[in-house]
């Protein structure tokens, strides 16, 4: 019976082996959740890189930029990490290289893993039906907020753990235990319980609460975001 693992932020990440285990990173707010949302809106991949300064040099090769730095579009880019900047048509059919706080952290942090995808509320089922398809161990990988635990990602994935416990899949451990709990006590209503949160004063305070919305709503895009030769794609 494969097992689901969660780890809760990044600064836990070498504790696993990761060498056989399907790895889905989360930036509910916002990184995985913009990314997953471009692939469905027709970008042609997403290159997570370290730095601003490499996002440019990406540029060169003709990759639109994109960095995000405490919530707010680096100088110099056009575009950061919000939802609804993957959706329109400057971005179809684009291959885009971008930073964020977070979120391409934690993916470059999964390198090693048998596959390594990006996900969020906004894409929960056709990620849960994805893994679901083969034997091996999920282990969800939360972004955190600079290494610390925080809620939103713990609570989507306390939703993998709670949908893939219905495909036959095993809680491996005390943290996808807690996380699933508090899931299902929130799922009503998650805008009004991380109403209180850390992550979404700090939106909040920049004027972003409809990406706050959009990346708490479930199944709005199927596209399932998959690591492939250094860049997501859609699977
Ligand atoms: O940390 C990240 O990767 C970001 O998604 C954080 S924020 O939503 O832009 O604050």
């Amino acid at each position: 019976m494969p097992k689901i693992h969660v780890c809760l932020t990044p600064a836990l990440i070498s504790l696993f082996d990761l060498s056989d285990k399907r790895v889905v990173v989360t930036d509910v707010l916002r990184a995985t959740s913009a990314m997953v949302t471009g692939l469905a809106h027709g970008v042609a991949s997403i290159r997570p890189v370290s730095t601003a300064d490499e996002a440019k040099r990406w540029e060169e090769l003709g990759y639109l930029g994109a960095a995000e730095r405490d919530g707010k579009v680096v100088d110099g880019f056009s575009f950061g990490n919000s939802p609804f900047a993957y959706m329109g048509e400057e971005v179809q059919g684009k291959k885009i290289a971008l930073t964020t706080t977070n979120g391409t952290k934690a993916i470059q942090l999964s390198e090693g893993a048998l596959e390594i995808m990006a996900a969020g509320f906004v894409n929960l089922e056709a990620t849960v039906l994805h893994c679901a398809k083969f034997e091996e161990d999920v282990l969800v990988h939360c972004a955190g907020w600079k290494d610390q635990f925080n809620i939103e990602d713990t609570l989507f994935a306390g939703a993998m753990v709670f949908h893939l416990e219905q495909h036959g899949f095993r809680c491996a451990d005390d943290a996808g235990m807690a996380a699933k709990m508090l899931y299902e006590q929130t799922r009503n209503d998650l805008f009004g319980f991380l109403k209180n949160s850390s992550h979404y004063h700090r939106l909040s305070r920049l004027g972003i609460e409809k990406d706050i919305e959009y990346c708490l709503k479930e199944n709005v895009v199927d596209a399932v975001g998959i690591i492939r030769n250094g860049e997501l794609v859609k699977a």
